[in-house]
């Protein structure tokens, strides 16, 4: 009998469906798509995705992010055989234009090799290793403009936030190839104020950040709170030591090291960029982007701009871009804010007048129809951009706006009556930032937090714990233009205490154009300054009981016009909690670790009198004669 021959046609199911090799037909892309390890000078291996678009003609330039984020999902955000599906929306004109643009992925996280330490910082004596991130940089851009067949051999380098950290690391020692950088919202100090602590205050939403970070490689775990409102979490653990300890974070070496640093040490200052920066070699023309309402990294990227400026000597290398952004939004749509609207697209605005000539100008040698301004400024309230040769701009009176008796604010000094203000501050019962439940600490599908800085402050004027300063409705307008920093001549019956001074723009009671913002309070500026630090950063001390010391709360920048019918308002307080652990009002040495019996109510007093006049430097802008006429009467 013949043997029954197996059956291999295609009616037989058995060989399965899947075959062995596949790939997906390529004929409708216009672009390639390259999955890489690129090696480093110690051998590990960085992850790292190329994506070049159909080349329109000849050589392309490359812009390069490394992140800690997962280069992979960046460059798939959806499947599409055309190259600016995949790519973040914001990349659609520089691959529309003949840029290749790369991701990679930092040591020890998502698909690169090696260990991930968290915010690396650079070789030195807190890394005795022989690489860091700044190596990590230049090889990377050689072997790039070395491997990809389509390059021109010029680099950009770019990224937001801890992107923006790497991109101004890869200026340290930039590569030859490397010709232009844009540091996003980047962090750059992160104990004065991104990120980690705000002038020695402790952002308690960085535990949720350290945890996903490093508790595995690839982001994957996020805290299991076990409470609806994350005020409630913070509050119940006591310190913020405590805090990590309950979800595990005493194992995680990033965690500690950050509470074992609470002061301005040598720790942070041996990281911090506008300190490095310094030194770095002056050739790569930079573009930083600032956003005024950066709800994470609200101070370095115009630390790290100053630096910047003061090593460019020949005045063409160097820019600043602000916007009315929260963090990051300059890649997606800046039209508004939570509840502010600015009237167009500003993000888009930015991009087209400022970001994309940037590249084209010192990666593809196009120069822009007219030089770029040095500093392009999108002032909020009068909601239009501006142009200025510096920041802050020319014809700044830093003018004194005080504090008064009867709860005013006014620009003369009060008169000399022994007045002052005071609340009672009960750790018991801090102030929220936001009105609760704060659902999630700061990441999460349903949180606000991008947010956060434009909420409505009206519900905390009304607590006995916050001081509100108000002045009169202006009958012109006031536009504020630098930094803002606030002066309080302050008491305590405690040993420590925390002061946190906002600058608001009270709208008038009622908006026609926009009724619902009526008598809405805008936060333009505010901050928290930890008292123990009033003489050092570096050494806390004690606040001595009862005696009237001068505290200076240094402000993020501001760009803002209070329009005629606004008033100008002050809150006072002295909690803003969970955004930062409470300060238990009693000295402590670290009080990352305070106990129970630590966290005391005090009595706090504000001067508003002669000779202890408490004030706001506010930078009102006046225009040329004006501001000599001014200054001249001073
Ligand atoms: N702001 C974030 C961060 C940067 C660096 C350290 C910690 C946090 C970020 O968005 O990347």
């Amino acid at each position: 009998m013949a043997r029954r021959k197996k059956a291999t046609t295609s009616r037989s199911v058995s060989g399965g469906d899947v075959p062995r090799k596949f790939t997906t037909t390529t004929s409708a892309f216009n672009h390639t798509r390259m999955e890489s390890m690129v090696p480093m000078r110690d051998g590990i291996e960085l992850f790292t995705v190329i994506m070049i678009p159909e080349a329109a003609s000849g050589k392309m330039p490359i812009v390069l992010t490394r992140t800690p984020y997962n280069a992979a999902a960046r460059a798939s955000r959806i499947r599409s055989p055309d190259i600016a599906m995949a790519l973040p929306p914001a990349d659609e004109a520089l691959v529309r234009n003949g840029y290749i643009r790369v991701y990679q992925d930092v040591r020890g996280r998502f698909g690169s090799k090696g260990r991930y330490t968290m915010t690396m910082p650079t070789r030195g004596p807190f890394n005795d290793g022989d690489v860091d991130q700044v190596t990590d940089a230049w090889d990377t851009v050689d072997w790039l403009v070395k491997n990809v067949p389509e390059n021109s051999g010029r680099v950009g380098v770019t990224g937001v936030s801890y992107d923006g950290l790497l991109t101004l690391m890869s200026l340290l020692d930039p590569h030859p190839a490397m010709k232009a950088a844009v540091p996003v919202n980047a962090m750059v100090d992160s104990w004065l104020g991104d990120d980690f602590y705000r002038h020695g205050a402790f952002r308690t939403v960085m535990l949720e950040y350290v945890y996903r970070q490093t508790s595995t490689g690839k982001a994957s775990h996020t805290i299991p709170w076990g409470y609806h409102d994350f005020y409630t979490a913070v509050l119940e653990a006591g310190s913020i030591g405590e805090l990590g300890r309950r979800y595990g974070a005493d194992k995680l070496p990033a965690w500690n090291r950050l509470l074992e640093h609470p002061a301005y040490d040598d720790y942070w200052q041996d990281q911090a960029l506008q300190i490095l920066l310094a030194k770095a070699p002056r050739r790569v023309p930079v573009l930083t982007v600032h956003s005024l309402f950066d709800q994470e990294d609200l101070y370095g990227p115009v630390l790290s701009h100053e630096t910047l400026v003061r090593r460019d000597r020949s005045g063409t290398k160097t820019h600043l871009a602000i916007g009315p952004w929260c963090h990051g939004q300059m890649t997606g749509d800046g039209s508004e804010l939570g509840a502010i609207k600015w009237g167009s697209d500003t993000s888009l605005e930015f991009r087209r007048q400022m970001l994309h000539p940037f590249w084209d100008h010192h990666l593809k040698g196009v120069k822009p129809d007219k030089p770029l301004p040095k500093v392009l400024a999108f002032e909020t309230g009068s909601n239009r951009w501006k142009e200025y040769d510096s920041w802050p701009p020319a014809g700044i009176d830093t003018s004194h706006l005080y504090l008064q008796a009867d709860g005013g604010l006014a620009f003369e000094e009060p008169a000399d009556d022994g007045s002052c203000s005071e609340y009672v501050s009960d750790p018991a019962k801090p102030i929220p930032y936001r009105v609760r439940p704060i659902v999630t600490s700061f990441g999460g599908a349903v949180s606000t937090w991008r947010r956060w800085l434009v909420d409505d402050q009206r519900p905390f004027a009304d607590r006995t714990d916050v001081l509100v300063f108000v002045s009169p409705p202006l009958d012109e307008p006031l536009t504020v233009s630098g930094d803002v920093t606030t002066t309080l001549f302050a008491s305590t019956t405690g040993s420590d205490a925390d002061w946190v001074v906002k600058l608001i723009d009270q709208y008038p009671d009622e908006v026609p154009a926009e009724p619902t913002m009526g008598g809405y309070q805008l936060m333009i500026s505010g901050d928290i300054l930890r008292g123990r630090y009033r003489e050092s950063l570096e050494v806390a001390a004690p606040i001595p009981a009862n005696q009237v010391l001068p505290f200076d709360v240094i402000m993020p920048h501001v760009h803002h016009t209070f329009e005629p019918g606004h008033r100008i308002m002050i809150q006072i307080q002295s909690s803003w909690f969970p955004l930062c652990d409470r300060n238990p009002q009693t000295f402590v040495d670290n009080i990352a670790w305070a106990q129970p019996e630590d966290f005391q109510k005090a009595t706090h007093q504000i001067h508003h009198n002669k000779g202890a006049a408490s004030f706001v430097h506010l930078p009102v802008q006046v225009a040329g004669r004006k501001a000599r006429r001014r200054k001249a009467k001073r």
